[in-house]
């Protein structure tokens, strides 16, 4: 029997999970340990993670564990994408963990990208544009005229910053190294030009590995030691990896704060489809790449039930599903959502706005979201449709929000496709998985993605006739084309 443990940590909330493998059976058991919350606070006048909560929870929770006598194999850390630490020679943090939610970049990275060019930078990365990418966050940095910038010796991914924590190690992983916009997509390693663009110093990253590759250990006290094992630290690459996903015409979306919508593929989708539809190539686990499309997911969700705090996701799911749906409709992509002081005055006034009645409620908000994720869900289908020269004939859900059955059955409806949903820890599954493959204890990619298939439960949605699409599908279109959410 093998033990491991994930911290799988996201932008809402994180958690340290303990798998049971046993080899014999090839059957996996999954147990959370502690689920922790996580936010963004204000730190001289920046949105930041707390990284020493985050840290002091992190290490507490292990510790527990160990002192409880569980036997571990290996630990691993998985957080969101392209957010960053910076050490100096020491190895001592320098200023704060700054978020992508920042507005820091909101106007420069347009700019910077503009005048890098779009297209060359997406030929060489095939990385889409997010105005947060790190390569635009260095250069927000960068002419920040921090004092302690000159003293920048190393930056590390997140999780690797944890990795570092436990191990005393540098590891830059493959998965989200990929998230900075800063790799070459076709040989994997750092464009030192393009760091260099972006204010930064090649020296403060090395080559990238993948995921399985043994860091170091932690040494939690003259007893125990145990191996760090590197995982697909990019959360959205972890949960892909776990993803049971069997044939080419099966595409993903793996839900949470985003939802991501894409494909595997051997090779990077670049041409100019892949290029205005504003898909992205990220580095997948199993050297596969993760061609998919960002839409901003249950972010939107989180947004509303601040204004609600009585109220759960669940009976706010119940109470939209009794809503009349496609009533007013909103490009969930539009950047008025990426970080808004209210969610609800921002759906609000996008309706009003676009001549939409303005939804009345926290259900008719929720409803009016759901019904243009779908819609966006479809949209993005054929984008990766386009794109890639396949066809879909199903769907699968991964990730916290595959236990939205409302969404999953609208997504079913609109994109009329089947849809299966589960694992809903995929994350973590793909963080554990492969910590076993470093191990030696299973196998390859594919095996895990059996043995996960095998292990956990999974649901089935299929599609309906829904009377009112087709005007839905018209007015959505007409919304997202006015919005300036691509280049
Ligand atoms: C999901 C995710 C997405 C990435 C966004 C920002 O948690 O990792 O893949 O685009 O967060 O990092």
């Amino acid at each position: 029997m093998y033990q491991v443990v994930a911290v799988d940590l996201g932008a809402t909330s994180a958690r340290v999970m303990l798998a049971q493998f046993d080899p014999l059976n090839q059957s996996l058991k999954l147990q959370q340990i502690h689920r922790f919350a996580n936010h963004l606070v204000k730190r001289h006048g920046q949105l930041c993670w707390d990284i020493e909560h985050l840290e002091n929870e992190i290490f507490t929770t292990l510790k527990a564990l160990v002192v409880k006598g569980k036997q571990i194999d290996a630990i691993g850390v998985d957080s969101w994408g392209v957010d960053f630490i910076c050490l100096d020679k020491l190895g001592h943090r320098l200023g704060e963990a700054v978020s992508y939610r920042d507005a820091r970049t909101h106007q420069s990275s347009r700019e910077f990208c503009e005048q890098l060019g779009f297209e060359k930078l997406y030929q060489q990365t095939g990385i889409q544009f997010q105005p947060f990418n790190t390569l635009f966050q260095l250069k927000a940095l960068s002419q920040e005229s921090t004092e302690w910038f000159d003293q920048i010796d190393k930056v590390l991914m997140l999780p690797d910053y944890f990795h570092y924590r436990l191990t005393g190690q540098y590891h830059w992983d493959y998965t989200n190294a990929s998230t900075t916009g800063m790799l070459n997509c076709h040989s994997g390693q750092w464009l030192d030009e393009l760091v260099r663009a972006a204010g930064a110093n090649p020296n403060w990253f090395a080559t990238t590995e993948l995921p399985g590759t043994v860091i170091g250990r932690w040494d939690v006290d003259d007893e125990h030691s145990i191996a760090v094992i590197s995982p697909p630290t990019h959360d959205t690459a972890a949960a892909i990896a776990a993803a049971p996903l069997m044939n080419d015409s099966t595409a993903y979306i793996s839900s949470g704060t985003w939802s991501l919508i894409g494909i595997e593929s051997p090779e990077p989708l670049t041409s100019s489809i892949a290029q205005l539809a504003n898909l992205t190539n990220e580095g997948g686990a199993n050297r596969q790449f993760r061609v998919l499309k960002n839409v901003m997911g249950m972010w939107l969700i989180e947004g509303i039930l601040v204004h609600w705090p009585a109220l759960d996701i669940c009976q706010l799911c119940q109470q939209s599903s009794e809503e009349k749906g496609f009533v007013s409709l909103i490009d969930p992509n539009d950047p008025c959502f990426i970080n808004p002081h209210s969610m609800v005055e921002a759906i609000e006034d996008y309706c009003v706005s676009h001549g939409q009645p303005v939804p009345q409620s926290a259900s008719a908000l929720a409803r009016c979201v759901f019904d243009s994720l779908a819609l966006s869900y479809r949209d993005s289908l054929q984008q990766l449709e386009q794109a890639s020269g396949r066809r879909f004939n199903a769907i699968r859900i991964v990730g916290g929000g595959s236990q939205n059955h409302l969404l999953n059955q609208l997504c079913a409806d609109v994109c009329q496709l089947p849809v299966t949903s589960g694992p809903v820890e995929a994350s973590a599954l793909g963080n554990i998985g492969y910590q076993l493959i470093g191990l030696g204890a299973i196998k390859d990619a594919q095996t895990l993605r059996h043995i996960i298939a095998n292990s956990f439960a999974e649901k089935s949605f299929f599609p309906r006739l829904t009377p009112k699409l087709n005007s839905a599908i018209t007015r959505f279109h007409q919304l997202s084309q006015v919005s300036p959410n691509n280049l």
